[in-house]
């Protein structure tokens, strides 16, 4: 079987789950033996974009980068897995287009959660901050969130384990023939 790149674009609150998702997904396609690449906050926010914040040019910005690195991932047959907030859905439809134009296959992930339990899981406390007014602009608080209307794949982290999550993007994966 031959692997074609794509992009596995996920999109979500904060703690909705996004980041352990996206790398027990990576693991399961590392397993099988298939080239998979994450971009996460990590390698993107403190490095490509270090010099971006959170305001909504600077959000908008954020993501029309990482749209363009990934397509670059996927056109080098990786599978491109990124997981940023990327609250804004003309945003995501322009990362969309850009893969549509080059050829390449772009997979949007809802990973849904109400914003009642990612406040509860709060693991890094930016709920608390957000809600004293210590951070602005904290989406789903301060900052708008716009859930997506038609995504290929929509989880919800709260209803199933993680490693479900991954299978189910996993099995998508087959079903449609990329890999
Ligand atoms: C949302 C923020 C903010 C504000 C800092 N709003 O849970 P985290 O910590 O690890 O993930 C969040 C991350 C969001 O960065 P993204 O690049 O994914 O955002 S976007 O796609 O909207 O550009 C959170 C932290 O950064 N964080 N301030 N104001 N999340």
């Amino acid at each position: 079987r031959k692997q074609h790149g794509c992009t596995i674009w996920l999109t979500g609150l904060s703690a909705s789950g996004k980041s352990t998702v996206a790398c027990a997904l990576e693991q399961l396609l590392l397993q099988k033996g298939l080239a998979a690449y994450r971009l996460d906050g990590d390698n993107i926010r403190f490095g490509l974009n270090k010099d971006l914040g959170f305001s909504e040019a600077d959000r908008n910005e954020n993501i029309r980068r990482i749209s363009e690195v990934s397509k670059l991932f996927a056109d080098s047959c990786t599978i491109s897995i990124t997981s940023f907030i990327s609250p804004y859905r003309v945003d995501r439809d322009k990362a969309r287009e850009l893969h549509k134009e080059a050829g390449l296959k772009f997979i949007e992930v809802f990973v849904d959660v109400p914003i009642e339990i990612a406040e509860q899981r709060d693991p890094k406390g930016l709920y608390k901050k957000a809600r004293e007014g210590i951070i602005k602009d904290f989406t789903g608080i301060s900052a708008p969130y716009e859930a997506p209307e038609a995504p290929e794949v929509h989880l919800r982290t709260d209803l199933k384990s993680i490693e479900e999550c991954a299978n189910i993007i996993y099995e998508y994966l087959i079903r449609e023939k990329v890999i």
